[in-house]
C-alpha cells in the first residue's frame, strides 16, 4: 500500500497540475507504488508495465471527481426520472427475451428476475450506456489525484488483474469515468469477487455477453447478502395515529409489529405475516408514500448506498414484474434544497443545540434527526423532511 504521507502529499499535487512536468513526474512515482502493490497480488511486471507505459492523468476524470451536486435530490424527481413508463414497458419485454436464463438464475441464486433486469435498467438503461474511458486510467487518475488513494489504489490493482485473468488490453477495458463497467457496472474489484462465466467461452464479458452478466449481478447479488423470499421493499398506507419519529431507518421492528400498529400495504392489503426486520420511510415527507422496508433492501444498497436508488430498484422491479406502481403521489410543492440552504439549516439548528455536526450541506440522518427536533417545537408533523415551508420557517424564526 502507499503510505499515507503520500496520500497528502498527492492530494496535493492536484493544485500544481499548471506545471504538468511536475504532476506527471508524482504520477509515475504512484504508479511505481500501484505497481508493487500488484505484482504483490500476482500480477505480472509484464501486464503492470504494458497498461501503465505512456499512462498520463485524465484531466476530465479529475474534473467530473471534484464536481459537487448543487442541489439535494428529492424522491419525487428521482423516482419520476429513474422509473419511467419507457424504462417499465423495455424491462418487461427485456424479462420476457431472457426468460429462461433469469429463472435458472433465480433457481441458482435465489434472486428473482425482476431485479436483475431493474439493476440492468437503473446501470445502464439495458446496456444503452456502458461508458467509454479507459478503466485502467479512470481508476489509476483517481488513485493518484484525489483524496481516495487507498480505494483506487485496489481498483486499480484488480483492473490490472482483469487484464491478466481475463486476456484483455488496456484498451479494451472500457468503462465510467469511476471505473465502472459494462451492462452492470462492475468495479474492477467487484468483478474480480463476483463475475462470472456463464456462456461458457472462457471468458468473462460483462460487455457484450448478457448471460455473463446477468449471472454476474446475480452472483454480487447474493454475496452482499439478497435472500429469497420478501422484496426489498413494499408501499405501506400508515393509519392516522401512527407516531412519525419511528418512520426512520434506525427503529427497526418484526414486520409483524409494524402490522400490529395498523400498518398496511398500499391498497389495503395485510403485510406479511413475518419476524424479519424492517423499517418505515417517508421519503418524501409525511404526505408523500410511505414504505416498509424489509431485510433485502438493506442488500441493494450494498450495491448503491443511495436510499433514493435502492427505493426505485424496488418499484421498478415490481413494476417489471407487472405489480402495481406507487400509490400515493409525492407532494408537487417538494422543492430540492441547494447545499448552501442546508448549510444554513444545520447552522440555525446548531445554534438552536439540536445539531452538533459539522455543516456539510448535506441531508443525512443527524440532520434529518435535527429536523425533527425542530418540527416538534413548532408543533409540525416530527417526519423529519425539510419542506420549502419548514426551510422559511427555521430560518426567519430567529430570536
Ligand atoms: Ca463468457
Amino acid at each position: 500500500m502507499i503510505p499515507s504521507k503520500k496520500a497528502v502529499l498527492f492530494a496535493a499535487t492536484t493544485a500544481f497540475l499548471s506545471t504538468p512536468a511536475f504532476a506527471q513526474g508524482e504520477f509515475r512515482a504512484c504508479l511505481q507504488a500501484i505497481k508493487t502493490e500488484a505484482l504483490r497480488q500476482g500480477v505480472s511486471a509484464e501486464t503492470a508495465d504494458r497498461a501503465f507505459q505512456n499512462l498520463t492523468p485524465d484531466q476530465k476524470v479529475i474534473d467530473l471527481d471534484s464536481r459537487q451536486p448543487e442541489f439535494t435530490l428529492t424522491y419525487g424527481r428521482y423516482i419520476g426520472n429513474s422509473v419511467t413508463p419507457e424504462r417499465v414497458a423495455k424491462g418487461q419485454q427485456k424479462m420476457a427475451q431472457y426468460r429462461s436464463l433469469l429463472d435458472a438464475l433465480q433457481r441458482e441464486y435465489g434472486v428473482p428476475p425482476q431485479y436483475l433486469v431493474a439493476f440492468w435498467g437503473m446501470e445502464t438503461n439495458y446496456g444503452t450506456f456502458l461508458g467509454d474511458f479507459q478503466v485502467v486510467r479512470s481508476v489509476a487518475t483517481l488513485a493518484c489525484m484525489t483524496k481516495r488513494i487507498a480505494f483506487f489504489t485496489n481498483e486499480t490493482v484488480q483492473a490490472l488483474r482483469i487484464l491478466a485473468t481475463n486476456g484483455m488490453t488496456s484498451q479494451q477495458l472500457r468503462g465510467s469515468w469511476a471505473g465502472a463497467m459494462g451492462n452492470m457496472q462492475f468495479m474492477p474489484s467487484t468483478f474480480m469477487k463476483y463475475a462470472v462465466d456463464r456462456d461458457g467461452n472462457g471468458r468473462i464479458d460483462l460487455w457484450n455477453s448478457m448471460p455473463d452478466a446477468f449471472a454476474s449481478a446475480a452472483n454480487f447479488l447474493r454475496g452482499i447478502g439478497f435472500k429469497p423470499g420478501l422484496p426489498s421493499s413494499d408501499e405501506v398506507f400508515l393509519p392516522q395515529n401512527f407516531p412519525l419519529e419511528q418512520a426512520d431507518t434506525s427503529v427497526e421492528k418484526p414486520v409483524k409489529a409494524w402490522a400490529a400498529m395498523g400498518v398496511k400495504r398500499a391498497g389495503g392489503a395485510p403485510l406479511p405475516a413475518s419476524d424479519e426486520p424492517s423499517s418505515i420511510i417517508l421519503p418524501a415527507g409525511w404526505r408523500g408514500p410511505a414504505f416498509i422496508l424489509y431485510p433485502n433492501f438493506k442488500a441493494v444498497m450494498n450495491w448503491n448506498r443511495s436510499t433514493l436508488y435502492a427505493l426505485a430498484v424496488g418499484i421498478l422491479a415490481r413494476q417489471i414484474a407487472g405489480g402495481p406502481g406507487v400509490m400515493q403521489a409525492p407532494p408537487d410543492d417538494d422543492q430540492p434544497l441547494s447545499r448552501d440552504t442546508v448549510i444554513q439549516m444545520q447552522v440555525r439548528l446548531a445554534r438552536l443545540g439540536f445539531y452538533t455536526d459539522d455543516a456539510d450541506g448535506l441531508l443525512g440522518p443527524k440532520t434529518r434527526s435535527a429536523v425533527r427536533m425542530f418540527q416538534k417545537q413548532i408543533g409540525m408533523p416530527a417526519d423529519g423532511h425539510p419542506t420549502p415551508q419548514f426551510v422559511q420557517r427555521l430560518l426567519q424564526d430567529v430570536h
